[in-house]
């Protein structure tokens, strides 16, 4: 089938009318700032016993992908949108209709790429020493301090939420938790004090645990520590 020069004409038409009353919607068709579910950097069942592989499954696969899939729906209709960090650290500046979508969905797709990242095979992540052990001790007195904060941060989060270790201005590290799916990059939304960039987070929503250790989340939180890749860790001091 081929379009003769008169419909091609009327359709070149057509597409400048559009593109002359509603620029935004036709940009927006074409963002560039769609993020992608990222890969695990590992087997789903690599994780195993600290985390279940069908626990692993459906967390990448279905919440995760979830986050994206909405995330993409939501910045689609916001034209001038930066790039997933500029959105999270905004958000009070966007728009309000889709702000919410972008908070919830947009720190989930963040916060579950961190997290993926921070965790490796039992034994394989590496062992807190160096610069990683030195800011501990300086931040919080030592090693098993900063444990024992981090631990106490993810277990006392009511409900759904998030524990961190961030890198606050200053410089300091420090521990926070976040309800949902906010995170310390949420400038706006969380409290200043919490601000900062996360080096660690860990997911104490049921659907990270629950499958496994049902209501017991302390032991999720003991054994996950066997998981941590502290490689990546120390290398995002910076
Ligand atoms: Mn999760």
């Amino acid at each position: 089938m081929s379009l003769s020069r008169r419909d091609l004409l009327k359709n070149t038409a057509l597409v400048g009318a559009a593109a002359s009353i509603a620029p935004g919607i036709l940009r927006a068709q074409s963002s560039s700032n769609a993020v992608t579910l990222p890969g695990l950097p590992y087997a789903v069942d690599a994780l195993e016993p600290a985390i279940d592989s069908m626990t692993m499954q459906i967390h990448h696969g279905k919440h995760h992908a979830g986050y994206v899939r909405k995330y993409n729906v939501a910045v689609s209709k916001w034209s001038s949108a930066g790039t997933l960090e500029e959105v999270l650290a905004t958000l009070p500046s966007a728009p309000e209709n889709i702000q919410t979508s972008l908070r919830n969905n947009g720190g989930g797709v963040w916060n579950h790429t961190l997290f993926w990242n921070s965790m490796a095979p039992a034994g394989k992540g590496g062992e807190i020493t160096g610069d990683l052990a030195n800011r501990f001790v300086e931040s919080f007195g030592s090693v098993a301090a900063f444990k024992e904060a981090f631990s106490a941060a993810a277990s006392s989060r009511f409900g759904s939420g998030w524990a961190w270790c961030i890198i606050k201005p200053n410089g300091q590290l420090a521990v926070t938790s976040t309800p949902n799916q906010d995170n310390p990059l949420m400038k706006g939304i969380v409290p200043d004090s919490d601000l900062g960039t996360p080096i660690l987070g860990l997911d104490v929503w049921e659907h990270a645990y629950y499958l496994h250790y049902q209501n017991r989340r302390t032991d999720y939180i003991s054994n996950w520590w066997k998981v941590v890749n502290w490689t990546a860790v120390e290398e995002r001091l910076g």
